[in-house]
């Protein structure tokens, strides 16, 4: 008799063993030092919710430049990793698993950010109609300006560091965020990319640095210890794209052929209304792949239930049951009572809204 296969399954994935398939998801919570270290109050945070099958940080900058709001951590300084290292090591204490999330915002950012008057650089000289999180508040993304081939090739290199300094810092592996708007998600679609050069134009040539980023950092710390995020909704941050099924196909498929641990797609917002047409396109791009799979967006545990039952998800990624319930995986699987979360503590602060959620008390 096959076996079934629940929330609550253990499961192999890339390098590492999974003992139950409900992840989290990464969230941005600013809350980092203003030099990029991670916030020492981190530590407690990510330790607290070690029962999740596997830990995806917050989005952490590979480089200066790829900071786009205030108070988000980095991966690009000795004192980074230095900092990284008292995270992982108390997730690794309280029996979990954690990979780091690299992250280039590209024009998703306000001059105004550290480093300070430096305008975004971009795939194309092209604004985003977007916001982003400064000192002063939410305030509109700032000009870009265009990458050089040059700098391209030399941000692939950085791509493969920051993943050797997520390494030793003392991470399970990295998750390269190609999804919601930044970066690399810029050059994928063909709203933010209007390069006329190998870098734009077919889909072949705007996957060209995402995949070389990729190939990179799979050079550097092997297959099995890299997931990438996708968003083929492309909702978030002013990025539009002419052939969405076309584009993940292709894209899906090419991450594929790399064998790497896993794939983590963006298939809805909460509250999102499921369109069929939506629900369509996730269909048909999630085929492309066909090793291990993170659906995330708007889950709960009978949705979550039903994707690993039916085979669509192998895990499922939470972001904001997670925040406001450290022991998740252990309140769905007894059927506990959920806290609901504070948005008003989601972005910025202090303990309030991220360390201070209570655990359930079970067994009463
Ligand atoms: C919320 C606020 C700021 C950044 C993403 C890294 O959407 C983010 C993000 C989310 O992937």
């Amino acid at each position: 008799m096959k076996q079934q296969i629940s929330l609550f399954t253990p499961a192999q994935m890339g390098a590492i063993t999974v003992p139950n398939r409900v992840f989290m998801a990464p969230l941005t919570r600013n809350r980092a030092n203003s030099d990029g270290t991670p916030w020492e109050k981190s530590a407690l945070y990510y330790a607290q919710r070690a029962s999740a099958g596997l830990i995806i940080t917050e989005a952490t900058q590979i480089d200066p430049l790829g900071k786009g709001y205030i108070k988000t951590p980095g991966i690009h300084e000795p004192e980074h990793i230095e900092g990284w290292k008292t995270i992982t090591r108390a997730v690794h204490a309280a029996g979990g698993r954690i990979f780091l999330q690299l992250w280039h915002v590209g024009r998703i950012r306000h001059s105004s950010i550290e480093p300070k008057g430096e305008a975004p650089v971009a795939p194309s000289a092209k604004k985003a109609d977007a916001q982003t999180f400064t000192e002063k508040g939410f305030e509109p993304t700032s000009e870009p300006r265009a990458l050089s081939k040059d700098e391209i090739a030399a941000l692939v290199k950085e791509y493969a560091a920051s993943a050797r300094a997520a390494i030793d810092a003392g991470f399970d592996g990295v998750e390269l965020h190609s999804a919601n708007g930044y970066l690399l998600n810029q050059f994928l679609h063909s709203g933010s990319n209007d390069r006329d050069d190998e870098f734009g134009g077919s889909i072949e040539n705007r996957m060209r640095f995402p995949l070389q980023a990729l190939d990179a950092i799979i050079a550097e710390i092997g297959a099995d210890r890299v997931g990438v995020r996708t968003s083929p909704l492309g909702e978030a941050n002013d990025v539009p794209e002419e052939n969405p099924k076309a584009l993940y196909e292709a894209y899906h498929g090419e991450l594929d052929k790399r064998k790497i641990a896993y794939l983590h797609s963006i298939e809805g917002f909460p509250g999102n209304d499921e369109s069929n047409e939506k629900a369509e396109l996730i269909k048909s791009v999630r085929k492309a792949w066909t090793g291990f799979y993170i659906a995330n967006g708007g889950y709960d545990k009978a949705t979550a239930s039903k994707a690993i039952e039916e085979g669509h998800a192998d895990a499922v990624a939470f972001g904001r049951d997670f925040i406001s319930n450290p022991d998740l995986p252990i309140r769905l699987a007894n059927d506990a009572e959920l806290t609901k979360a504070n948005q008003e503590t989601f972005y910025g602060g202090d303990e309030k809204g991220y360390t201070d959620y209570p655990f359930a008390t079970l067994g009463r």
